[in-house]
């Protein structure tokens, strides 16, 4: 068999578009609304982007088509991790595309922004491309983390773009990809070679979005995925009543996907990575905190549960950030290799003991021995720590554990705690987009084209209303600038797009904060079951709780 079952019907799914883009690429007019302003930082963005900044917001509408008609090249690039929906943004721009004259043409570069420089590309026709419609995954051209940041690059991107005769690139991905896509879009204006760049906001982290973008595609997808496998995780615990389950799931920066997964199973803990900065907790209160729980389940006769991880929680930890700034200091240049020769873990743990300052041992010194080896051994190419590999669910466990042990000697605990470890991250990236995600993606993409056609450059594809049924989806498009702020990065003063963390002041995080109590005594799991693609617009097209609850 070449297509399973749901492959195939996917194949026939046709995606919602917003009504103003629906009667066809001669029926949409367009209306510019006032000047933008970027967040902050507004005479630094100004001055950065000379060319690009303080563009009017775009909103489409149902009327005559005014733009200028004229043959269109354009270049599609996917940037970063997968995230479900992606094929869609290539498919409806391709629809658009070919809708307003067949002799239009899609390159698509291959395995991210390199593959522009690289001058690595196909051609898409419908053969190609229907093999991909509706579907998981980044494959129809394959992505890549190189970044399009230096004027070199940005030389032979345009020089690539002239030799095919592409006039636009749309460039799909999360903040920085973004960021990158604004610099290119003023670059190719202030040399006016003539080439548009529109983006497509994109990231299962759910950490592109603002006030014009309300949530970045992907982030449907996936966290439905991991919800459904942590209810179902809640299920087994239930049942056999006989587990701690910790689960750790994506989300590097924020943790947008531990707390919609939270507000969808209602497990007994949910660690927010942006309160813990915020309360300036220690590994030892986080521990305490868990250990809470699993003390009071235990004298109920529960020795099961549930706490769920973001996956970048140990970086706000204070104490923890502290550490990795002084091993990578401890570690840098020579010293790495000097410390590597070193024969036996025994040798190393003198020489780390030495090396460190007496605060930043204590922190090592409460670790598991794993965690102190992943620490040191598995490190970036620049030698520095790689802190998305520490394996923080297992981390968190042993914590408790030591933590109950104590509480063991003193009498004050009875239960039994036998603690089982998941990792949910890649399972969730490739899924096959829910029926939100599709409509979504092949209307970003569809408007993209839009935003192409009426000759607009340094946008970022927006679609909004998104808590309502499709027929009220807004499509248009925002300045990147105005979405833009000057922060310290790697040492330098940087424009770039405002990453959106958790609110801990926003509805999402105060629902969560107003239940949580009850969720970490009590037995309260909820089970969403998988994504369900076809039956009644209740089960199949529900938003995110994080989406509604934003939008109440
Ligand atoms: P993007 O920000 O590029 O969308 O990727 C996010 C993410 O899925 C994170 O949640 C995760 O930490 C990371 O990618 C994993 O990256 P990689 O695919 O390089 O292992």
């Amino acid at each position: 068999m070449k297509y399973s079952p749901l492959q195939k019907a996917r194949y026939e799914y046709t995606p919602k578009l917003p009504e103003m883009l629906k009667n066809g690429i001669s029926e949409i007019g367009v209306n510019e609304g006032a000047e933008t302003q970027s967040v902050a930082d507004q005479d630094a963005i100004k001055a950065l982007f000379p060319n690009t900044y303080g563009k009017k917001e775009i909103t489409f509408k149902k009327g005559q088509n005014t733009s200028t008609a004229k043959l269109h090249k354009v270049g599609v690039i996917l940037s970063g991790g997968q995230a479900p929906g992606g094929h869609n943004v290539v498919c409806g721009l391709y629809d658009a595309l070919k809708a307003t004259s067949k002799d239009n043409e899609l390159f698509g570069f291959k395995n991210g922004p390199s593959g522009l420089v690289d001058d690595d590309y196909l051609i898409f026709d419908d053969n190609y491309i229907n093999e991909f419609r509706n579907t998981g995954g980044f494959d129809i051209i394959g992505s890549g983390r190189t970044k399009l940041e230096s004027e070199e690059q940005f030389a032979v991107a345009a020089e690539v773009c002239k030799k095919h005769g592409i006039t636009a690139i749309v460039i799909i991905g999360g903040d920085d990809s973004n960021t990158n896509a604004a610099v290119l879009a003023e670059y190719f204006a202030a040399k006016e070679t003539g080439i548009q760049v529109i983006g497509c906001p994109k990231t299962i982290d759910g950490d592109l979005k603002n006030e014009d973008i309300e949530i970045s595609f992907g982030f449907d997808t996936a966290t439905k995925t991991y919800s459904e496998l942590i209810g179902n995780i809640e299920r087994d615990a239930n049942s056999a009543k006989k587990y701690w389950h910790f689960i750790k799931v994506m989300g590097r920066s924020a943790s947008h996907v531990a707390l919609e997964c939270a507000l969808e199973t209602q497990p007994n803990i949910c660690l927010i990575s942006e309160e813990v900065a915020e309360k300036k907790m220690s590994l030892s209160q986080i521990a305490d905190y868990i250990a809470d729980s699993v003390e009071k389940r235990a004298a109920k006769g529960m020795n099961f549960g549930i706490a769920v991880i973001p996956e970048g929680v140990v970086e706000f930890v204070p104490e923890f950030s502290m550490l990795i700034h002084e091993i990578n200091e401890l570690l840098a240049g020579s010293k790495a290799a000097a410390f590597n020769e070193l024969p036996t873990w025994e040798d190393k743990y003198t020489f780390i003991k030495t090396g460190l300052s007496a605060e930043a041992f204590a922190v090592i010194d409460i670790l598991p021995v794993g965690i102190q080896q992943q620490l040191f051994l598995e490190r970036d190419p620049h030698g520095n720590v790689q802190v998305s590999l520490i394996e923080s669910e297992k981390l968190f466990s042993s914590l408790v554990a030591a933590k109950l042990a104590e509480k063991k000697a003193n009498g004050t605990y009875k239960g039994k705690f036998n603690a089982l470890h998941h990792f949910f991250g890649y399972e969730g990236r490739c899924a096959f987009p829910s029926n939100f995600d599709s409509d979504y993606c092949y209307s970003l993409g569809y408007n993209a084209f839009m935003l192409i056609q009426y000759g607009y450059t340094g946008y970022l594809s927006k679609v909004s209303n998104l808590s309502k049924p499709s027929t009220e989806w807004v499509a248009g498009g925002m300045p990147i600038t105005k979405m833009m702020n000057v922060e310290r990065r790697h040492g330098e003063d940087k424009p770039v797009i405002k990453k959106a963390l958790v609110e801990l002041v926003g509805n999402p995080f105060k629902y969560f904060e107003a239940h949580r109590d009850e969720w970490a005594v009590e037995t309260c799991y909820l089970y969403p079951g998988a994504i369900q693609y076809y039956g009644p617009a209740e089960v199949c097209d529900i938003v995110t709780r994080t989406l509604a609850l934003e939008q109440e």
